[in-house]
């Protein structure tokens, strides 16, 4: 197999429960840094030397807490942004998760728009330092929440780890409704309540969107648009696997910014957190009718 992520435990697209999509493309990116596009293999290639043991010329996976994922993981490799709809149309008709990694933010809203076709309204869980909320310009990784918005329940959907709202953002925050956990908010009332209010927000078609600069700059900073006073990694993925735990439609990693990156210290996180999500995750296996 070529560069795949080191999660991906199936090689056959027909027997697996989640499909692993890279898209490499920034195109609707107005950032000033660039090279979101070389993530998704980037991601792969460091799972692959960060995520896996070799002793004695053999490899050996290096498990979250939580052990090996109890689902079958197939990765289908790279697809282009004008592919978006036909290859997420069928991964959902095939009843299978995708787990999309980018590229910019912008392609969450395609995603969106696809997934939403079947499933409507979703619960968006939206991990971001930005709100994404502009409605002044469309189409971009700035208007993902009002690209969406036909889609949505706001009233069901949440975002996390925002802290640098532009003036209409905060706007179209109150005038749709959609809740608004701050990393401050967050350090006030403690992850438990945090997460109890999360997840009685939420409703069943819920989908996970990551921006990798949800996290602090200092543990990620390999991101596009970086902010401080962000989340610690180890609040986020706690708030993943316990939001994975509820059954999702779908998640994506988005805005890993590997030239910008430490170490390869992003992309590693990018795929810890994958896998969190992964081994936490309930599979809604539609029952035969008998
Ligand atoms: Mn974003």
């Amino acid at each position: 197999m070529g560069n795949t992520l080191c999660w991906s435990n199936s090689d056959s697209y027909r027997e697996s429960d989640y499909v692993v999509v890279g898209i490499p493309d920034e195109s609707h990116s107005h950032s000033i840094r660039k090279g979101t596009s070389s993530a998704p293999d980037r991601i792969r290639q460091i799972s692959k030397e960060r995520d896996v043991y070799v002793e004695n010329g053999l490899e050996s996976l290096a498990y979250t807490n939580l052990g090996p994922s109890q689902s079958k993981i197939f990765d289908l490799g790279n697809v282009s942004r004008r592919d978006i709809p036909q290859v997420f149309e069928r991964i959902i008709r095939d009843d299978k998760i995708p787990i999309t990694m980018g590229g910019d933010h912008s392609l969450t809203s395609l995603i969106i728009k696809t997934l939403g076709k079947k499933s409507k309204p979703l619960s968006l869980v939206y991990f971001d330092a930005h709100p994404d909320f502009v409605s002044s310009t469309v189409d971009f990784y700035g208007s993902v929440i009002y690209d969406c918005l036909p889609f949505l329940d706001m009233k069901s959907s949440v975002m996390i780890g925002i802290r640098s709202p532009e003036f209409e953002e905060i706007q179209n925050i109150k005038k749709y409704g959609i809740n608004v956990f701050s990393p401050t908010d967050i350090q006030y009332s403690g992850l438990k309540q945090t997460l109890n209010e999360i997840l009685s927000t939420l409703g069943k078609n819920i989908y996970i969107s990551f921006d990798m600069d949800c996290i602090d700059p200092s543990f990620a900073p390999g991101v596009s648009v970086p902010v401080p006073l962000g989340l610690d990694p180890l609040t986020a993925s706690i708030l993943l696997q316990n939001i994975g735990k509820c059954g999702i439609l779908g998640m994506d990693m988005m805005e890993v910014c590997p030239p910008f990156d430490i170490q390869d210290n992003t992309s590693h996180l990018a795929s810890r957190m994958i896998s969190e999500m992964l081994v936490s995750a309930k599979i809604h296996k539609k029952i035969p009718s008998i």
